[in-house]
């Protein structure tokens, strides 16, 4: 899971994984022994094995990881992984090929190779096989929005944990919104004191500091996942006009608010001092990223005129340039002046997205009605919005990203994210609940070739999977669609 797009049952004598067994990588390459590392630190626990990670070719019962630059066709992140009786090889092009390929062996394992304590049952046994895989698309994301309920660093890990197992490759934090500012800003530090204090309900919130999100971004790229920060202007930005008065226009007296209402609040886009201070926070957070995006929001602006927005994004769009980024906006963004580098992901309608198409900007689909991880499974989900509908397990699976829109086909689109807001639910295990069993099953939609999705076979894979996520710890919702074993 996702499926791969194509696997070779060989019909050859099995593998089995011996306490003898080193993962071998070729020397000199420290990435790649990170990637085998990684590994390593998956099957230890359960095998009991020491499973050293080696550049020593001769070892016997190996399982190897190796870079090939000359295997064009697999891509970015495609891999090759060939099970025989005495190896596990996996071939990649580049590095990101050569972790999922590891995700996919760690699939490939009985479920109990995810417990904690060493067990001498099951064998460690794999079938021989030939796997040749890569992605559908290049952005396959999910977001996930810390500002309306905080989320700490190491739920933050958990989520990309997740994310990791399933071959996602971008992770989209939603760091700042009416409720709550969620990073550190050297040269605004009431931003994270006065804007990062309450959450939705009235909770304590909280912050990162700029060294905790490098953290998660460093943990994120071991696992060949990009971050890309969000900061939502000009609405959706209460807590920031809390922090600093002066950037509202003075409509309205600004104070702490942990409801959930959209759109009311606006930094004010007449002042030269919004400019100076959005140049400040962008300029921060561009120097902390490593990824070349930076995400604007631009969503559900109701205190601004259409001038006063569209002249707003263009600014702003100026200033990501120019901190060597290139923006991201929701939707609403394609009414502006775009550049074909801004990327405009499409979440609510088929017609302002399609808009963007003309200035030659890719568009990056989360549709609410199919993508929204928050919204209710079923009428009785007890957490959850229904703003965009019910999306039960076969609604998220069943349905193609690139004929969903009038006028957008594939070559104008990136590929899919599917964003997690946070209204409902305050922790991790709330987070899960919404998001396993569905994200899995966006994640085949973003990797997995059209053709070769089969709604009834997927159903039968992902049932499967519970025994996984019950040693991992992660919540999950047991859809009566799927047959649990
Ligand atoms: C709409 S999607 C929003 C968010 C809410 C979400 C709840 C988007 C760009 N804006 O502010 O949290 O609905 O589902």
């Amino acid at each position: 899971m996702p499926l791969p797009v194509t696997l070779n049952l060989t019909g050859g004598e099995p593998f089995t994984l011996k306490d003898s067994a080193a993962i071998v990588v070729d020397a000199g390459n420290d990435d790649v022994a990170r990637t085998a590392e990684l590994l390593a630190l998956v099957l230890r626990p359960s095998t009991g094995y020491a499973l050293p990670v080696s550049t020593s070719p001769s070892v016997r019962g190996v399982i190897a990881l190796r870079l090939a630059p000359d295997r064009t066709a697999l891509g970015a992140e495609g891999y090759e992984l060939t099970v025989t009786s005495d190896s596990v090889r996996i071939v990649a092009k580049e590095r990101a090929g050569l972790f999922h390929g590891t995700q996919t062996l760690r699939q490939l394992f009985p479920a109990q190779i995810e417990q904690q304590l060493a067990t001498s049952s099951p064998a460690w046994m794999l079938p021989a096989l030939t796997i040749v895989d890569q992605p559908r698309f290049a952005w396959r994301g999910s977001m996930l929005d810390v500002a309306r309920h905080f989320f700490t660093v190491d739920e933050v890990k958990q989520y990309i944990d997740l994310m990791a197992l399933y071959k996602l490759n971008t992770f989209h934090i939603h760091l700042a919104d009416d409720q709550g500012w969620r990073i550190e800003i050297k040269s605004h530090p009431k931003l994270t004191e006065v804007g990062g204090s309450t959450q939705v309900g009235g909770g304590p919130g909280g912050f990162y500091t700029q060294a905790q999100y490098a953290d998660i971004v460093k943990y994120a790229a071991d696992r060949f996942i990009m971050v890309v920060p969000e900061i939502d202007m000009p609405a959706h930005i209460n807590a920031a006009l809390i922090s600093y008065p002066e950037l509202s226009c003075g409509q309205r007296p600004p104070a702490l608010y942990t409801g959930t209402e959209v759109g009311f609040s606006a930094i004010c886009p007449d002042k030269e001092e919004s400019y100076t201070f959005l140049n400040d926070v962008i300029g921060e957070i561009a120097a902390i990223t490593p990824g070349p995006y930076f995400h604007i929001g631009g969503d559900e602006v109701k205190a601004l005129t259409t001038e006063q927005y569209n002249k707003f994004i263009e600014r702003v769009q100026d200033i990501v340039t120019k901190h060597g980024k290139r923006m991201i906006g929701w939707e609403e963004i394609a009414h502006a002046q775009l550049k074909a580098s801004t990327l405009v992901q499409q979440w609510q309608t088929d017609t302002v997205a399609a808009k963007a198409v003309k200035y030659g900007s890719k568009i990056i689909m989360s549709p609410g009605p199919r993508m929204y991880l928050d919204m209710k499974y079923n009428p009785e989900t007890e957490l959850g919005l229904r703003w965009a509908g019910l999306i039960d397990m076969q609604t998220a699976y069943e349905w193609d990203p690139t004929t969903y829109m009038k006028g957008v086909s594939e070559t104008d689109m990136v590929g899919i994210e599917a964003p997690l807001w946070s209204e409902t639910i305050r922790n991790i295990t709330a987070a899960m609940f919404l998001a396993v069993p569905r994200l899995p099953a966006l994640a085949e939609v973003g990797w997995t070739p059209q053709a070769a999705r089969n709604w009834n076979d997927f159903r039968r894979r992902i049932a499967a999977h519970a025994p996984r996520w019950n040693l991992l710890g992660f919540n999950f919702y047991e859809s009566p669609q799927i047959p649990w074993q």
